[in-house]
């Protein structure tokens, strides 16, 4: 099966913890996409969601799906949403999107969080993919010198094809931090938490997923 089909397959069977008649969060990138299109055929069984991107608010919009702001909702059922990696324990590095802020935001709130990926992101320690921190433009320099002395190395996202910061949803930047091997991810997240500037690392521990969908060419597997 391609990566693509993988993803397809989740997305497919993530369907199954969507509840009925309520609001479903709904995360970012290309697996969560799928997610969108499979929510599309049984959108009338839903309130409606919450989106953690503007990019997942325009395609959910495209389907007809109800967005709904996260100050007018009182609870979110499920949060359904992709991961760069994910270890069998749930933790997981997300943000390669960029959304990484909203996406904490909107799992936060969420009373149970599926995580939908292709085998391929299933690692046992968190860390060969760089890990995204979304910073205030003024606090940059700053934090990335104390992300130096973590250990990593930071490095500024920058926008396609261009010599100038990425810019994200919020007016952020994001710093990508290579070489870390994160055996302590939640005293990681902790700690990258309460550097001043930060407004939100990409490390999911304290909240982890609750439940991982795994496409592998032997099919869906679940991970609890
Ligand atoms: C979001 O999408 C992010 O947190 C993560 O960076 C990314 C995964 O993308 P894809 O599904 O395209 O691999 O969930």
């Amino acid at each position: 099966m391609t990566q693509d089909e993988l993803k397809q397959a989740v997305a497919c069977a993530a369907i199954a913890y969507v509840v009925d008649g309520e609001i479903i969060g709904v995360g970012t990138g290309s697996t969560a996409n799928f997610f969108i299109d499979e929510l599309a055929t049984i959108k009338d069984r839903i309130k409606g969601t919450v989106a953690s991107s503007e990019a997942t608010a325009a395609r959910l919009r495209g389907h007809g799906i109800a967005v709904y702001d996260l100050n007018d909702v009182t609870g979110i059922a499920v949060y359904i949403d992709g991961a760069d990696e994910i270890t069998a324990s749930g933790a997981m590095i997300k943000g390669g999107g960029a959304a990484l802020t909203r996406e904490k935001i909107v799992a936060s709130v969420s009373h149970q969080f599926v995580c939908i990926a292709d085998g391929s992101k299933l690692v046992q320690t968190l860390g060969a993919f760089a890990l995204p921190v979304e910073v205030l433009p003024m606090a940059r320099a700053a934090v990335m010198r104390q992300l130096a002395d973590l250990g990593g190395q930071p490095r500024l996202r920058l926008k396609p094809g261009t010599e100038h910061a990425f810019v994200t949803d919020n007016g952020g930047e994001i710093i990508d931090v290579a070489g870390l091997s994160i055996t302590d991810p939640v005293g990681l997240e902790q700690q990258i938490n309460q550097i001043v500037g930060v407004i939100a690392v990409g490390l999911f521990a304290r909240r982890g997923a609750d439940v991982c969908l795994l496409g592998t060419s032997e099919g869906v597997k679940t991970l609890t």
